[in-house]
């Protein structure tokens, strides 16, 4: 009787012990669909994350136990990990928030539109104090301060941990969320932090919480002269080439230790020190505090970006560059380029989008969203009646069977 008894305790256990199994197996399971979903593009899914997630889920071994989601793959939700982007743009520029609603769109980004300022509109008792220097702002110089003031006092209101802040002339790389997930890994065990990260940065703040702004879309920039020592460097496969790379920034990975075969490879995080444009950055609810107490309630020393600069210069904020920078100018050329030196002899349009360009970037997506809306309807339809050829490698240039009727013509 006992024996038999012990057999049958024997069997339940084992039996117990293969539920509890499948169960743990399909809640990693469920687990890596829940990363799909958040996934925006299909073709984004065959990164890393989502392969490990998968390899784990496959195998019918309980491995590990259901862990906290890799923090840095935050980097592929809608605000790219952090608590919302928003972009800057002047309400009657229609035709660029076309061009961000739809390039974000192609990226998989949600924006959030801060209207610009029309400097005039502004009063003059609204204009800060400028007893340190004798800049006299333009009323653009004022417009484009007060813009970025109110994207400042929206982080502030809305109580969000950090913002992406971005203006509406720029490009960036199609491989955006590869490229911030890396980043964000770096960022939390940076070389660069004064201390550890908290367990809150830890578990819930993709690019850690020691910093007011990152500088991400400067036009020029120059590590401090005196701490060349201080740089985080890491391999980023998405980053441009030599050729494809500004003067300024080559010379500033050179001042920071980064040059020959390292230029194509590397990105660098250093101190921020003397960055200029705000063409995208992020900001802390902190630093937007810091922003608005030096930039708005004590003084506005010069253009928005030239105080910035000289507040990071005089240490009185912390803020770090990533260069080469992910956010660069879209061109044109002509008078769509600028809102704020109008020049009158320049034609209006330029070469138009099509005639565009942007430095700094390895796979504009501004040009990918074109190839990758491109169709070729009669052209299917002819093709569909003709029996199909043998398919032929045709090298560079075709980009594979999945948009193979793109013409890239019209
Ligand atoms: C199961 O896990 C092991 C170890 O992590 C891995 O090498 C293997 O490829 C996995 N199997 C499958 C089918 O994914
Ligand atoms: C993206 O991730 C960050 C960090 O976890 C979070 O604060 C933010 O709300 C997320 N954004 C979206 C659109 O889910
Ligand atoms: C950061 O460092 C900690 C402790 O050394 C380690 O457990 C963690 O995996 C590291 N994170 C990343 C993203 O490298
Ligand atoms: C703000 O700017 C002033 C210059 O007018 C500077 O002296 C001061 O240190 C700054 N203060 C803070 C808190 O950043
Ligand atoms: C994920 O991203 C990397 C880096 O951009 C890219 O090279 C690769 O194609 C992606 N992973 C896979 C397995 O496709």
């Amino acid at each position: 009787m006992l024996p038999k008894l012990l057999h049958f305790y024997f069997f339940l256990t084992l039996a117990a012990g293969f539920i509890i199994g499948v169960l743990v197996a399909s809640y990693t399971l469920s687990q890596g669909f829940v990363y799909l979903d958040l996934g925006i593009h299909e073709t984004e899914l065959t990164n890393s994350t989502s392969d490990d997630l998968l390899s784990v889920a496959w195998n019918e071994s309980v491995v590990i136990e259901p862990s906290t989601p890799d923090l840095a793959s935050a980097a592929w939700n809608e605000s790219l990990g952090f608590g919302e982007v928003l972009y800057v743009s002047m309400p009657e520029r229609t035709d660029r928030q076309d061009a961000m609603n739809l390039a974000a769109s192609m990226s998989g980004l949600k924006l959030r539109l801060i209207n610009g300022v029309v400097g005039e509109s502004i009063s003059v008792k609204a204009v800060p104090d400028n007893n340190a220097n004798k800049w006299t702002l333009r009323p653009s110089e004022l417009g484009c301060w007060r813009a970025h003031a109110d994207a400042w006092r929206y982080v502030i209101d809305t109580n969000i941990e950090t913002a992406l802040i971005i203006e509406d002339d720029i490009d960036w790389d199609k491989n955006v969320h590869q490229i911030f997930q890396d980043l964000s890994s770096q960022m939390q065990n940076s070389t660069l932090r004064l201390v550890p990260p908290t367990e809150h940065e830890q578990t819930s703040a993709p690019y850690g919480l020691d910093w007011d702004v990152l500088i991400m879309g400067q036009c020029y920039d120059s590590a401090h002269p005196k701490r060349l020592d201080l740089v985080h460097v890491y391999d980023d496969p998405n980053v441009p080439s030599r050729k494809d790379t500004e003067q300024v920034f080559l010379k500033q990975m050179e001042s920071l230790g980064v040059k020959g075969n390292d230029v194509g490879k590397k990105r660098l995080i250093s101190p921020a020190y003397g960055p200029i444009c705000t063409m995208g950055y992020a900001i802390t609810r902190r630093g937007a505090q810091r922003l608005l107490l030096n930039l708005s309630y004590l003084n506005l020393r010069g253009p928005v970006d030239m105080d910035m600069m000289w507040n990071l210069q005089e240490g009185k904020i912390r803020g770090y560059s990533v260069t080469p920078p992910p956010f660069t100018a879209w061109r044109t050329g002509g008078q769509k380029d600028s809102d704020n030196k109008h020049d009158p002899k320049l034609s209006v349009s330029g070469n138009g989008n099509r005639g565009g360009w942007s430095s700094n970037i390895k796979n504009s997506a501004r040009a990918a969203m074109v190839n990758e809306l491109a169709m070729n309807n009669w052209g299917d339809y002819t093709k569909k009646e003709t029996p199909p050829e043998p398919e032929k490698q045709t090298g560079k240039g075709n980009n594979g069977g999945r948009k193979g009727n793109g013409a890239n013509g019209r």
